[in-house]
């Protein structure tokens, strides 16, 4: 059964100016599980009017108050995981067992956040002479989101949180594949105490909707999770504008495991870092760098262990494994496996092939794939593949593995496998990744700064540092001296004008 949604503009929902709509399909059949109000530059305008509207009343608010509100949100977020968890495996398709752990996680973001709106103190910067000098942390004003489809609810989290215990009121235009759950939040956070007007949500494409709020010079800050190409795009537009931006882009991450980890947490870390969300992840382990010494093992594991994943319908609890987000992405990736093969000459080692039977009918299934016979400057090493795929590169010396990780464009993430502590630490500081695992892949938590190097983007989401690039210094200068200051008096006393 389809349903129809509205944009979400001033606490309620209401139809796009034009009328259009647009549908959303579901991954593992192809069916249409939703209608949605197509919004673009009028609706994006109506939008920011409520938002600017709204930003007395929010940004006034203490952050105690802004805190009480976090904290509620948490609750009612908790309260209605169930219907998120499910909605938002029909828009994506990602199994149920990932979607469940995932999103039971988000209330830790209005938690913390909630927490450090309450908590944030500013500061006292020393200043020469008779004075007192202090700083404030201010909203910027009116924010603008753009998210995509790999992880709806906590991408949009991620940004969301953080501006709004700043003080800031926001447009969302969420990924028009997965509109539906961004749409939701916007019920529980006005559940929760959050103003009208505040959260905005306007779904539509990114060509219409999104260029229109990127392009905005209504908007202060401009926050992004896409390709890189569309990053640098927005960034671009929002440079011309001297709008703040912050932009979570594409990543190649490596897995180094040295010879001394043991094999089978290298093949159970390797098929987590890289099947997880069917590889659609930013952070996904798109290279397995492996120590020569135990890569024939590695990948004889490798090859058995991915045979046994189970692939199927991503409602069911037993599915390991559900679908790619729409046909776009798996013909990318098929073409990938096909420049793999072809073009490169590496060696497809298991999957990449479609499964068969009517379980898969109309959806958009793909087995993970295992590359061996990879070279670093192969393409399928260095470029963005957003699948399952995994290229399996071997390395003789601590020296070359270093250099493997860091020779593509990106620097988002890296795990380091080894029980050598002092080898872990050394390796860590070389590498050109704004997060780097050590013994482990893919963790996050609300505190801890996350973003990228290179390519892969610009600003941090996460932790005392995300909270801060939604606001602005504001600097007071007091002079706690009551004797008149004449520059232009010839009375014989020292002046300073600096
Ligand atoms: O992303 P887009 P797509 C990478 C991944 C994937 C590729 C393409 O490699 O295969 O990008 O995916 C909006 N002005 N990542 O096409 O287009 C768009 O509507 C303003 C990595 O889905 O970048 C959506 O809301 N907005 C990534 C959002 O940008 C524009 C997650 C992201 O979509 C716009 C997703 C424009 N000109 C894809 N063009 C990650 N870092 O996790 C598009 N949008």
């Amino acid at each position: 059964m389809t349903k129809e949604w509205g944009l979400y503009i001033d606490g309620a929902y209401r139809p796009a100016i034009s009328g259009k709509t647009f549908t959303v399909e579901n991954p593992k059949n192809g069916d249409i599980i939703a209608t949605v109000a197509e919004g673009d530059a009028a609706d994006i305008d109506a939008a920011l009017d409520a938002a600017e509207r709204a930003f007395d009343a929010w940004s006034s608010l203490s952050g105690a108050e802004r805190g009480d509100i976090m904290h509620r949100a948490a609750e009612i977020l908790r309260q209605r995981l169930p219907e998120l968890v499910t909605i938002e495996i029909d828009q994506i398709g990602r199994a149920r067992r990932e979607m469940t752990v995932q999103l039971a996680r988000l209330p830790e973001w209005f938690s913390y956040f909630g927490a450090v709106a309450r908590t944030h103190e500013d500061t006292v910067p020393p200043f020469a002479g008779n004075y007192l000098n202090y700083t404030r942390r201010v909203p910027l004003g009116v924010v603008g989101h753009v998210t995509p489809w790999n992880h709806p609810l906590l991408i949009l989290t991620k940004k969301v949180v953080p501006s709004l215990a700043a003080g800031n009121t926001m447009v969302v235009k969420p990924s028009e594949l997965a509109p539906i759950t961004p749409l939701l939040l916007g019920e529980i956070l006005k559940e929760a105490g959050v103003p009208d007007g505040v959260y905005n949500v306007v779904p539509g494409f990114g060509a219409t909707a999104g260029l229109a709020l990127t392009t905005s010079t209504r908007v202060r800050k401009i926050d992004l999770t896409g390709g890189t190409e569309t990053g640098k795009r927005v960034a671009a537009a929002a440079g011309a504008n001297l709008v703040k931006v912050a932009a979570e882009l594409g990543g190649k991450a490596a897995l180094i495991a040295f010879e001394d980890m043991d094999i089978d947490r290298v093949v159970s870390a390797t098929l987590f870092a890289s099947f997880i969300a069917t590889g659609q992840t930013c952070v996904q382990g798109s290279r397995l760098l492996v120590h020569r010494s135990i890569h024939d093992e590695v990948v004889k594991r490798l090859v058995e262990r991915a045979g046994k994943i189970q692939l199927g319908d991503p409602q069911d609890e037993a599915t390991q494994l559900g679908p790619m987000v729409s046909a776009r992405q798996r013909e990318t990736v098929e073409r990938y496996i096909r420049i793999g093969i072809e073009e490169d000459g590496a060696t497809l080692a298991f999957g990449g092939t479609r499964p068969q039977g009517k379980a898969f009918d109309g959806g958009y299934y793909i087995h993970p794939a295992i590359f061996t016979d990879v070279t670093p400057q192969m393409r399928i090493a260095q470029e963005e593949i957003f699948g399952a795929v995994v290229c399996v590169i071997p390395f003789d010396t601590e020296e070359e593995a270093i250099a493997i990780a860091n020779g593509t464009e990106f620097g988002l993430a890296t795990s380091i496998w080894t029980r050598d502590v002092a080898r872990a630490h050394r390796v860590a500081h070389k590498l050109q990744s704004g997060i780097t695992w050590i013994n482990d892949h893919h963790r996050i938590d609300p505190a801890s700064p996350w973003g990228g190097f290179k390519m892969s983007g610009l600003g941090r989401e996460n932790g005392l540092v995300a909270y801060e690039e939604y606001t602005q210094i504001q600097n007071i200068i007091v002079n706690l001296s009551d004797a008149q200051f004449d520059w232009y008096a010839d009375d014989g006393q020292p002046k300073r004008y600096s």
